[in-house]
């Protein structure tokens, strides 16, 4: 057309080869501009329950530190009866520094500390108790353990988080109505004294037995709920119900192979009415509230020290385990190191740590699908802002989707040569909610030419890790085959880790 207008048809003849092919290539430039701004980049809607902020910023951490201190300890009990002696707590080398300096080598984000346990011991001077470190007369009773932990993770840059058990077997309240009030006081305390809006996690317990009356105490959730989140609305509150995070059901370290961040609550409560341990240990597809599960397990086979269990830490091999059945099953992993009596992480789970996370580094190192070209069977609105390469940069915002009305659909990768891999990774993008209920693996298979089931599986939710036998082939396939929703998903990696 530009050939009709005058001035234009001017231009274009006097122009020589080079200057031709230059306009264009304008003109192409132009076209793909039009059709580009033309196509649709609307994002797709947020599918059900979605996280808040604070449960994105959590889920993202993935592992952290467990730490059970206090008169237990010295006691190689689990569970104190709170007549213990306070002057039994003795550590004779306390060194909260030590705890953070092997967190930090090992890889860990953050230290959630058991400030009081069933036995009602505070590891802080609790003004409403007379069962605390200021009775012990341990450092003649000006010792404060809360205030040494949080001041090493300061230090070493670490998150801190709280936990406190609303069961005491100490104090003289708990089974009447006042408790409830003590312990809100006692939740004012560590928040106001100890940065409560530093504070990422606050851990409720939620075992409910007799106190020194005989008597049980009927929790005041809401009132423990509403003290924490008046001094810090951000921390993501852990019980068996969230409503920040959930118990995953067992202490063994396995979360379901299907797990869903989302759960029924209403109708449910904390402790004796929590759901089925099989449902929190699942989640509920299209469940009412996006509460995800956190996996609390322990180094050894006790939540305390106890000499007993010196020579019983678990393997780099049963920590790799965990870490599959954890992290590369939708959840977090809290893992619970007890220090000893000298108030020091003893040498053996420290070195076990650190092992633990050199062989996670290892299997991890390299991505074999980082140079992989990448293609799926759709891409929503045919917008590049949602193309398959997404699934491959580092960008967590940046994902691929398929259309709206969508629910099977493949993504495939091709290696530049035949590569040999045993792990793959997946993301779902849950700011827009958890979607994808059941998928298949396919390689491409050289001698028979075709492709081949390598695995199945259903969730996947914010990072899913499958393990299979190794299989050498220059391309391997992931088929959505059932979704709540349109599949979103951010990243994609492949690996091969020594058998
Ligand atoms: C349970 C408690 O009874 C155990 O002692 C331990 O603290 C574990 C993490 O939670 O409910």
């Amino acid at each position: 057309m530009i050939i009709f207008t005058g001035g234009r048809l001017f231009v274009f003849i006097s122009m020589n080869h080079k200057s031709t092919i230059q306009l264009r290539t304008s003109l192409c430039c132009l076209l793909l501009l039009i059709v580009f701004s033309c196509s649709d980049n609307t994002p797709p809607e947020p599918y059900g329950a979605i996280p808040s902020q604070a449960q994105i910023d959590w889920q993202k951490m993935e592992y952290y530190m467990f730490v059970h201190f206090g008169p237990n300890t010295f006691t190689d009990k689990e569970w104190g009866d709170g007549k213990e002696n306070p002057k039994i707590f003795n550590p004779t080398a306390l060194d909260c520094k030590q705890w953070a300096a092997t967190a930090k080598a090992a890889g860990i984000k953050a230290i959630i500390i058991t400030a009081k346990h069933h036995d009602g011991f505070c590891l802080w001077p609790s003004k409403y108790s007379t069962h605390t470190v200021k009775e012990s007369g341990w450092r003649d009773g000006k010792g404060d353990v809360l205030r040494e932990l949080q001041e090493a993770c300061r230090e070493y840059g670490l998150k801190f988080g709280i936990y406190l058990s609303p069961w005491d077997r100490n104090h003289p309240s708990y089974g009447t109505p006042e408790y409830n009030q003590v312990f809100a006081d006692m939740l004012t305390e560590v928040y106001t004294n100890y940065g409560g809006e530093e504070i990422f996690e606050q851990w409720f317990d939620g075992a409910n037995g007799e106190g020194p009356n005989g008597k049980k105490q009927k929790y005041d959730w809401a009132l423990f709920y509403n003290t924490v989140y008046k001094f810090n609305p951000h921390v993501v509150i852990f019980s068996d119900i969230g409503p920040g995070c959930r118990w995953m059901g067992n202490e063994t370290g396995v979360a379901g192979e299907t797990n869903w961040s989302t759960l029924n609550i209403t109708g449910f409560g904390v402790g004796y009415d929590a759901p089925a341990t099989e449902v929190l240990n699942t989640g509920n597809p299209d469940g009412e509230a996006w509460i995800p599960a956190e996996t609390d397990v322990s180094i050894r086979p006790g939540w305390f020290y106890s000499p007993e269990t010196d020579t019983k830490i678990k393997s780099v091999d049963e920590l790799t385990s965990i870490y599959y059945t954890s992290i590369g099953r939708n959840s977090n992993l809290i893992l619970n190191v007890p220090p000893n009596r000298e108030g020091r992480i003893s040498p053996a789970d420290s070195i076990r740590l650190v092992e633990f996370r050199k062989a996670i580094d290892e299997s991890f190192a390299d991505n074999l699908a980082k140079d992989a070209s990448i293609r799926a069977s759709e891409t929503r609105n045919n917008s590049s802002k949602f193309k398959a390469a997404n699934l491959l940069n580092k960008n967590y915002d940046a994902y691929w989707a398929a259309n709206d009305e969508t629910t099977a659909a493949q993504i495939e990768l091709e290696f530049s040569k035949q590569q040999t891999f045993n792990r793959l990774l997946l993301q779902e993008y849950i700011p827009l909610g958890q979607r994808v209920a059941e998928f298949s693996v396919e390689y491409w298979n050289e001698s028979t030419g075709s492709w081949t089931l390598l695995t199945q599986a259903t969730t996947i939710g914010y990072k899913r890790i499958l393990r299979f036998p190794s299989v050498t082939s220059a391309k391997i396939r992931i088929n959505t085959k059932k979704s709540l929703a349109c599949p979103i998903l951010n990243n994609i990696e492949v690996y091969k880790v020594p058998e």
